[in-house]
């Protein structure tokens, strides 16, 4: 399974002390303590491993190095150092204490989320005319810590949504280099799936059903991840005893999650035609006709409509097939 919401806490390292010394050497007697080295700072970046919160499953700290103490004759303490978090690009990172939201929408550019301490200063900076050998010296001040949810949501051009059975992860497999499990019953995805295809990305969620936003079949928890789509393809069965129905039902979970995904660019697909008689799924079709119009009808066992799918798709995100 992937993790796709999760919390967890940081603590940048804190900054080491300053420290109070004295110059060794036998002429010189001055302050000499250095000072404490800053605490090491946390970052986070994108990759393209949407399970990379995984790592969080079990372990949910990540602490920061603390800057080392401030040593004697001048030398200071060593920077504690940075880490950086990997997340899969997509993640929305809450800082719950500040109510701040990043958006990680890219790779490899970290960041910054917990700032480390800084380093106190060592008595060698106190000193002064007036006080030619001073003991102060100076804690370092802690580094940053928060609590943050991590919350993955796809970055996709395509959402395939649908019933279960109606062949999403069919498409997906044979547009892509994906393997998303197939199979003749409902349920088959338990999980969503991105697949590319000729720059596009496409993503097939699981199957839903009536009442799912009331947490029926898998829910609606999926649909996060085609809240950053722009473009839903809404597949429904040539098999269905109600097309219009289906699409009806479909309609209503989307809405329920959230009225953007309602409002997104949809395009209705009509597959396994192949399965059903031509005669009678015209006339079965008629009622969804009328309401919206039908982008493809379609067998996902066909090699043509499959190439006529993504030949839709490249006119549709301008993606060179
Ligand atoms: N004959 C025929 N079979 C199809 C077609 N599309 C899908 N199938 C079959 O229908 C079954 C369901 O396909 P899936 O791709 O797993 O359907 P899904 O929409 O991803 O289903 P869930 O993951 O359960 O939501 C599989 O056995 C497919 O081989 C089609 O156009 N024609
Ligand atoms: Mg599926």
């Amino acid at each position: 399974m992937i993790i796709d919401d999760i919390t967890i806490h940081i603590h940048a390292g804190d900054g080491g002390a300053g420290t109070v010394a004295f110059d060794k050497n036998m002429n010189a007697k001055g302050p000499a303590g250095g000072n404490g080295g800053r605490g090491g700072s946390i970052y986070i970046q994108g990759i393209s491993d949407l399970g990379a919160l995984r790592q969080f499953r079990f372990k949910k700290d990540v602490k920061g190095e603390d800057g080392g103490v401030g040593r004697s004759q001048f030398r200071d303490g060593a920077d504690g150092k940075d880490i950086t978090i990997n997340v899969p690009v997509g993640t929305v990172v809450h800082n719950l204490d500040t109510n701040e939201t990043i958006d990680i929408t890219e790779i490899n550019s970290p960041v910054l989320v917990a700032k480390g301490g800084k380093g106190g200063k060592g008595n060698f900076l106190f000193r002064s005319s007036k006080n030619t050998t001073p003991t102060q010296h100076q804690e370092g001040t802690p580094g940053e810590a928060f609590t943050l949810r991590l919350e993955l949501k796809f970055i996709a051009d395509i959402g395939l949504v649908g019933l279960p059975n109606v062949g999403k992860s069919t498409l997906l497999n044979a547009l892509t280099n994906a393997k998303s499990k197939v199979a003749n019953y409902h349920f088959t995805t338990l999980e969503p799936h991105l697949g590319v295809f000729h720059g596009s990305i496409l993503a097939d969620i699981p199957g839903l059903i009536e009442g799912a936003s009331e947490g029926k079949g898998l829910g609606i928890k999926f649909l996060k991840h085609i809240e950053r789509t722009r473009i839903l393809f809404h597949l429904i069965s040539a098999e269905s005893q109600d097309p219009l129905h289906d699409y009806t039902v479909i309609r209503n979970e989307l809405a329920a999650h959230s009225p953007a995904l309602a409002e997104k660019e949809e395009y209705v697909i009509i597959t396994k035609k192949d399965l059903v008689d031509e005669t009678e799924l015209t006339k079965k079709i008629q009622p969804l006709s009328k309401k919206v119009s039908l982008k493809e009808v379609v067998s996902l066992e066909d090699e043509d409509d499959i190439k006529r799918i993504g030949s839709l798709i490249s006119s549709l995100t301008g993606s060179q097939s």
